[in-house]
Formats: structure tokens, C-alpha cells, sequence
């Protein structure tokens, strides 16, 4: 459609006519959050959340300066940049219907690598009091092979050298913290968003461990100064393809360099520790908990994991998308014979959750036809997920006992995927900061040692050392190889039910 209207400013009186838009006066907001990670998720969730209240009430001190940390953001950053901080929100409904928003709530945005001093300031302002993170699993820079912060890093090296131009998070929180110390300003809450298992104790250990070693004297500031909260984020977010691009123009006629399309479900629970105060997310649909570590673990290692299973499986028997997977009844009853048998009875006592309720609506999710979420999407960084999502489930059965085949089987079929080929020949679109050594394990595997693949230390810690466990994986493996993954899949389904 040529006579598209152009997402900014300057047109939203004329695209207000087209789909709902912010009536609020963004002129006027303060900027009160800074968040680092401007990509699809943030976008769907925290930004949009945050636009519901924005529009709701006569809330002004909450808008959003996005942080474009990596040069690899340097395309959404332009984006935003000449959209003023505005895109459409499209929620593929499950009858198939988009709704869709202007979203208005981010109203300033940064690039880090070209203003690292401007970054610090802004991180620094007396106005910020809230910063928030989805820097991704991988982004907090643990070792799983350690268990602790990982110095090794170069981009790491980078910033204990030069602390004032910064390449790492952890470089810029240091210089902000240690400038609002120097100035005598309040401190401020450092909120992760990300899909990790205690997401706030894990970034205040981590920035602590870097703060140690580049600022010694800042940590304990930083201690009584600032809040980590742990929450818990959920909104399905695919990444926007191309074709939405194209419908969004055709069907509204607006021109959104990159709108951002999530399934409806969306949750948000939060630990109410805040330092200097907080949006009053409850009133637009987000739960304040006191200890929000149990809602996450179910998230995890039900959703995300769930994810995973079908993600890797998927990719081997040749699917693109995960309902694709999830449509294919013997991965579907696998994935739910993965939650029921291995995953449920490490979960504690989940106070006033339906678990089947919640299990169920998770395979319904994940078959939402319209949302078509990539598989290459959730196969991407799996050497940062497994670790968080699956890993944990298998170390907590080989300590109770409990079964781990199910987990065996998909992390032997994730040795075969790392090859790069699916079991029809066609090379897989592997995207992973680790793709390398996963490459060179997994053919290693390939050559009559699985357990080669278990070597990589750094994402499987000491299970390599576990006789109950590489006997599982090997089995697995061997299987996988003689018979290919879908009979496999069926073979397990039915040892399930024999049992
Ligand atoms: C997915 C998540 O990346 C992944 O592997 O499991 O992005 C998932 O879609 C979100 O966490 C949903 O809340």
C-alpha cells in the first residue's frame, strides 16, 4: 500500500483514526525507567504494561528511556529512533484477529555504543528509579562451570580497562552507581526481566562480583542502595517477520519499521522491593508477591522448558514453527508426559495455582496457529537455556531418584541438533553464542563417544561426572541414531504408559 501513513509523532492524530493510539501527553512524562534490551519482548510486555497506566491515569512520572546496549541493536534503535519511541502492538488473538496499539510509553532511547557517557548520566539521573533488564539468559555472564561470575570474558577484560566507555552491563551499572554515590543521589531498583531462576539475586551476585573487583568500595553502597526484586515475565513473543510488516501496512495502512506481534496470555509477578518507588503495575494486571522464586521455577521449567522440547525435536524431525511441533500428537504427549513425569514433582507447593490447569493452557499456547512462533527463535542461545531451563529439572531427579529420561532424550537429540543438519538432511539455522565448541562436540559425539558432548563444561557443570546420568544420555543417543528421533519420541510415550 503506497499511502501508508509513517509511525510518529507528528501523524498519530491521523493514525488514531486508523487503531487506538496514546491520549496521554508524552511531552510530559519523566523518564523514570531505564530499560536495557529494546527488543520484541520489552516491547510486549514492560513497555505495554506500562502504556496501559500511562493511559489509564494521570500518571506522569513513568516513562521509559530504552537502552540500546549492543551494536547488534543498532537497526531497532534506528527504528525507534525515527518512530519517536512509538510501534504497534499487534496480539494475534487465537481466533485469528489482531488487536492492535500504538504503543506510547517509551519516550526516550540511547544508543549505548555511540554515547556511553550519555548512558551513565541517564542511568544516573535523579528522575530514574527504576532500571530494568532483558539483557537475556546469557547476558549475566554466570559460568555454570564455576558457579560464578565469568572474569574470562573479553568484552569483561574490556571494562575493567576502560570503565568510562563500557561495553558490558556490568560496566555501566558500576559507572552509574559509583556516580550517583559521588553526587549523594537516592539509589535505585536494578529489575531484571529475564527468563532466570531468581532473575534479582542473579544480577545483584553478578554486578556484585564485578563491582568487587572493579570498584571495591562501591559494593557495599550499592548493598544498601539498591533493590534487586526477582519477577517472574510471560508474553509469547516471536519475532516479527517480514509479512507482519507488510499485513500491518495493508490492513491499517500504517508504516511501522517494526511493529511487535505476542500472543494475548501475559503475566507479570513481582517481589514488592522497590527503593525509591514504582509504577503502580497492579491496577493494569501485574501480581506484587512477596516471594515470587516458586512461580518462577514453574515458569521456567513448564514454559520456557516446554519451549525447548519442542523447539529441539521439532527442529530435528524438520518443523519451522512450534505449533508445527506441538501439533504432532506423540511430541505433544511427550512434552506433556516431560511435565507430569519429570517436572511436577520438583516443583514445591505452588499456593493457589491450578497446575493441570496451568500445564493445559501452556499446550494450548504453544498451539496457537496464529502466532507461528519461530523455531529457530527458541532453538536460539539453547547453550544459555538448557542450563536455566531443563538442567535443573535433571539435577533435582538424579538427586530424588526420579526419572530423567524424558530430558535425557531431548538433550541427546540437542547433540544432534548442534551437528547442523536435520534428520532430513537440511542444514539448521543454529544461532548460539557457543555454536562453535557445540559444533565440535556434537560431531564428536557423533563419532562413537556421546558423551563427548557433555565435555562442554560451561553449560553442563559436573553432570558429565553423574554414571546415572551419561548412562540415560548415551542410551538416548544410541537410540536417536539407530532409529531417528520420532520413534524415539513414540518408544518413550509408551514406556510411559507401560509404567
Ligand atoms: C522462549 C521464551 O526464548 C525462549 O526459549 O521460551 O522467549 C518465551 O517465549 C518467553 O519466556 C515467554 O514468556
Amino acid at each position: 500500500m503506497n499511502n501508508s501513513i509513517k509511525l510518529n509523532q507528528k501523524n498519530l492524530v491521523e493514525i488514531a483514526h486508523k487503531i487506538p493510539c496514546p491520549t496521554y501527553d508524552r511531552s510530559k512524562l519523566k523518564t523514570g525507567i531505564v530499560h536495557v534490551g529494546i527488543g520484541g519482548f520489552h516491547r510486549a510486555h514492560e513497555a505495554f504494561y506500562t502504556d496501559r497506566l500511562l493511559e489509564d491515569g494521570s500518571i506522569t512520572d513513568w516513562g521509559i528511556c530504552g537502552i540500546a546496549l549492543l551494536e547488534f541493536d543498532t537497526k531497532i534503535y534506528n527504528s525507534l529512533k525515527e518512530q519517536d519511541g512509538l510501534y504497534t502492538l499487534i496480539i494475534k488473538e487465537l481466533d485469528g484477529s489482531h488487536t492492535k496499539r500504538v504503543i506510547g510509553s517509551i519516550v526516550e532511547y540511547l544508543y549505548a555504543p555511540e554515547n556511553p557517557t550519555t548512558v551513565i548520566e541517564k542511568m544516573a539521573s535523579s528522575e530514574v528509579k527504576i532500571i530494568t533488564l532483558t539483557i537475556t539468559e546469557g547476558g549475566y555472564n554466570y559460568s555454570e562451570a564455576t558457579q560464578s561470575f565469568d572474569f574470562t570474558n573479553p568484552n569483561i577484560q574490556y571494562d575493567l580497562k576502560h570503565p568510562e566507555a563500557p561495553k558490558t552491563i556490568f560496566g555501566y551499572l558500576t559507572q552509574a552507581f559509583k556516580l550517583r554515590k559521588e553526587r549523594g543521589l537516592e539509589g535505585c531498583t536494578l529489575q531484571s526481566c529475564d527468563n532466570i531462576q531468581g532473575n534479582g539475586h542473579m544480577a545483584k551476585r553478578m554486578l556484585l562480583s564485578y563491582v568487587q573487583k572493579a570498584e571495591p568500595e562501591l559494593v557495599s553502597w550499592i548493598e544498601t542502595h539498591v533493590a534487586f526484586p526477582n519477577s517472574m515475565v510471560d508474553r509469547i513473543t516471536p519475532a516479527t517477520s517480514a509479512a507482519d510488516i507488510e499485513n500491518l501496512k495493508a490492513s491499517s495502512g500504517i508504516d511501522d519499521a517494526w511493529p511487535v506481534v505476542c500472543e494475548p496470555f501475559k503475566q507479570w509477578v513481582i517481589e514488592d522491593d522497590f527503593t525509591a518507588g514504582r509504577p503502580a503495575w497492579e491496577t493494569v494486571g501485574a501480581q506484587f508477591v512477596e516471594d515470587v522464586v516458586p512461580y518462577e521455577k514453574m515458569k521456567l521449567s513448564l514454559l520456557n522448558a516446554g519451549h525447548t522440547v519442542l523447539g529441539i525435536i521439532g527442529a530435528l524431525m524438520g518443523y519451522d514453527t512450534i505449533d508445527e511441533s506441538v501439533h504432532n500428537p506423540q511430541i505433544s504427549a511427550f512434552l506433556k508426559n516431560y511435565m507430569d513425569i519429570e517436572v511436577t514433582p520438583t516443583l514445591g507447593a505452588l499456593e493457589g495455582v491450578d497446575l493441570d490447569g496451568y500445564k493445559k493452557s501452556l499446550l494450548e499456547r504453544f498451539g496457537n496457529i496464529n502466532i507461528k512462533d519461530q523455531i529457530d527463535r527458541i532453538c536460539s542461545e539453547s547453550s544459555a537455556k538448557f542450563p536455566i531451563f531443563v538442567l535443573p529439572t535433571v539435577n533435582t531427579n538424579l538427586e530424588k531418584k526420579g526419572s530423567i529420561a524424558f530430558a535425557s532424550l531431548v538433550i541427546a537429540a540437542w547433540a544432534m541438533y548442534s551437528i547442523g543438519k536435520d534428520e532430513n538432511g537440511k542444514a539448521l539455522n543454529i544461532k548460539d553464542a557457543m555454536k562453535s565448541i557445540l559444533n565440535e562436540k556434537g560431531l564428536a559425539a557423533s563419532t562413537g563417544d556421546p558423551k563427548a558432548f557433555l565435555e562442554i563444561e560451561t553449560v553442563f557443570g559436573k553432570l558429565k561426572d553423574s554414571p546415572t546420568f551419561v548412562a540415560a544420555f548415551t542410551k538416548a543417543y544410541k537410540n536417536i541414531a539407530e532409529k531417528g528421533i520420532a520413534t524415539c519420541v513414540v518408544e518413550q510415550n509408551n514406556k510411559a504408559l507401560n509404567n
